[in-house]
C-alpha cells in the first residue's frame, strides 16, 4: 500500500446493513472514487453501527463482504485507500466511550435520524441508536479526519463530531483536528422513486423505492417506469414543485457526468415517460461493468480477506497514537 502520509486525511463509511442504494453511491461512493488519491482515504463499512437494528447474523456477515465487493467494483482501489469494517479497529469504540462522557443527552436529542429511526423502529429503540453519533465523532475523530464526504442525511453527525472535537480541544488543547463535512454538488440526497419527498433507503418497505446497485437491468427498468412524477409534463429542475422530475434528472446527471441544464434541453418535449426510460437505459449500462466485477470480487473470498486483513492493521497503526494521546490529557495510567 502506497501512502505518502503527507496528504490530509478523509474518512467516510456505509453501514453493511443490507444491498448498497443508489442512493449510497450517488450520495457517497461516487464522491469518494472522484477524491481517492487527492486525499489520504479511510473508506469503511461501518459494521458496529449497523447492530444499531437488528441483523440477522448470518445475513449480516455476508452483507458485509458484499458491501466490501462493491465498494472495489465500483472503483474504490485498496492498493491506495484503507478499506476496512469499523470493529476490526477497537480505538473507534474506546474512543466513543471516551467522548460519550463530552457529549450532551440535550444535543444527541436534537438529532433528527435519531428522531426518524425511532419512529420506523419503535420496538427496538436502544441506547446505540442514541449514541450512534458519538461513535461516528470517533470514527472520524481518530483518524484526525480533515474532509468527511457524505450525504445530505449525515450533516448533522458531522456538526456533533465538529462540537465535540471544539470542546474536547478547549480544554485539552489541540488534541483533534476538527473535520470539514463534503456534500456532492449534486446528488447529496437522492429520494424514494415512490415518495419523492422522502430519502432513498435500504430498508424502505416499498421494494420500488429503492433502487439497488445489484439490481438486474429488467428490476431497474420496471422500478423506473413505476417511479412517482409530478403534475404536468414540463421537465425542469425543481425540487419544490418538481420532486419527482428532479430526482430523476438528478441520478442521471450523475450516472452520465453530464449537466442537469444540458439534460433538461435535451429532454424538453419527450414528457415523463422518454425521461424515466432514458434514466433506466443510462442507469443500467453505468452498472453493468460495476455488476460484473462485482461477480468475480464477491466469488474471491480470499482476495476479500487479505484486503481486511491488509488494511485492518494499518487502520489499527493509524488509530493508536491519538487513543493515546486522548488517555495521556485525561490522566489515564499508561501500561
Ligand atoms: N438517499 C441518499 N442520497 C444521498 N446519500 C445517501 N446516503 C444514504 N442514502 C442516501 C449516504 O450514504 C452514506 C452511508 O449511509 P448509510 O447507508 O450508512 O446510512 P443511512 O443514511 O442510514 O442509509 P439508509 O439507506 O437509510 O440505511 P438504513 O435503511 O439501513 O437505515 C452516507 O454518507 C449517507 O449520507
Amino acid at each position: 500500500m502506497k501512502i505518502t502520509g503527507k496528504k490530509l486525511v478523509l474518512f467516510s463509511g456505509i453501514q453493511p446493513s443490507g444491498n448498497l442504494t443508489l442512493g449510497n453511491y450517488i450520495g457517497a461512493l461516487k464522491n469518494w472514487v472522484d477524491l481517492q488519491g487527492k486525499y489520504d482515504c479511510l473508506f469503511s463499512l461501518v459494521d458496529l453501527h449497523t447492530i444499531t437494528a437488528r441483523q440477522d447474523p448470518k445475513e449480516f456477515h455476508q452483507n458485509c463482504y458484499d458491501a466490501l465487493a462493491v465498494y472495489l467494483a465500483v472503483g474504490l482501489d485498496p492498493e491506495k485507500n484503507t478499506i476496512f469494517l469499523q470493529s476490526h479497529v477497537p480505538a473507534h469504540s474506546q474512543l466513543a466511550w471516551v467522548l460519550n462522557c463530552y457529549a450532551y443527552v440535550g444535543e444527541l436529542n436534537r438529532m433528527t435520524q435519531f428522531k426518524d429511526k425511532s419512529e420506523k423502529n419503535k420496538d427496538n429503540i436502544n441506547v446505540g441508536l442514541f449514541t450512534y453519533p458519538v461513535l461516528m465523532a470517533a470514527d472520524i475523530l481518530i483518524y484526525q479526519t480533515c474532509l468527511v464526504p457524505v450525504g445530505a442525511d449525515q450533516k448533522q453527525h458531522v456538526e456533533i463530531a465538529r462540537d465535540i472535537a471544539l470542546r474536547f480541544n478547549n480544554l485539552y488543547g489541540e488534541v483533534f483536528t476538527v473535520p470539514e463535512v463534503y456534500h456532492p454538488p449534486l446528488g447529496a440526497r437522492i429520494m424514494s422513486l415512490q415518495e419523492p419527498t422522502k430519502k432513498m433507503s435500504k430498508s424502505d418497505d416499498d421494494s420500488n423505492a429503492t433502487i439497488f446497485l445489484l439490481d438486474t437491468p429488467d428490476v431497474i427498468a420496471n422500478k423506473l417506469k413505476r417511479a412517482v412524477t409530478d403534475s404536468g409534463k414540463d421537465i425542469y429542475f425543481d425540487i419544490k414543485n418538481k420532486p419527482g422530475v428532479t430526482n430523476l434528472l438528478t441520478i442521471l446527471a450523475a450516472v452520465t457526468n453530464e449537466s442537469v441544464d444540458n439534460l433538461v434541453s435535451e429532454m424538453q418535449g419527450q414528457g415523463y415517460g422518454k425521461l424515466k426510460s432514458a434514466v433506466a437505459e443510462r442507469l443500467i449500462e453505468f452498472l453493468r461493468p460495476v455488476q460484473v466485477r462485482y461477480k468475480e470480487l464477491r466469488n474471491d473470498q480470499t482476495y476479500l480477506d487479505s484486503v481486511l486483513k491488509r488494511c485492518a492493521k494499518r487502520a489499527v497503526e493509524l488509530s493508536q497514537p491519538t487513543l493515546k494521546r486522548v488517555y495521556e490529557v485525561l490522566g489515564f495510567v499508561s501500561w
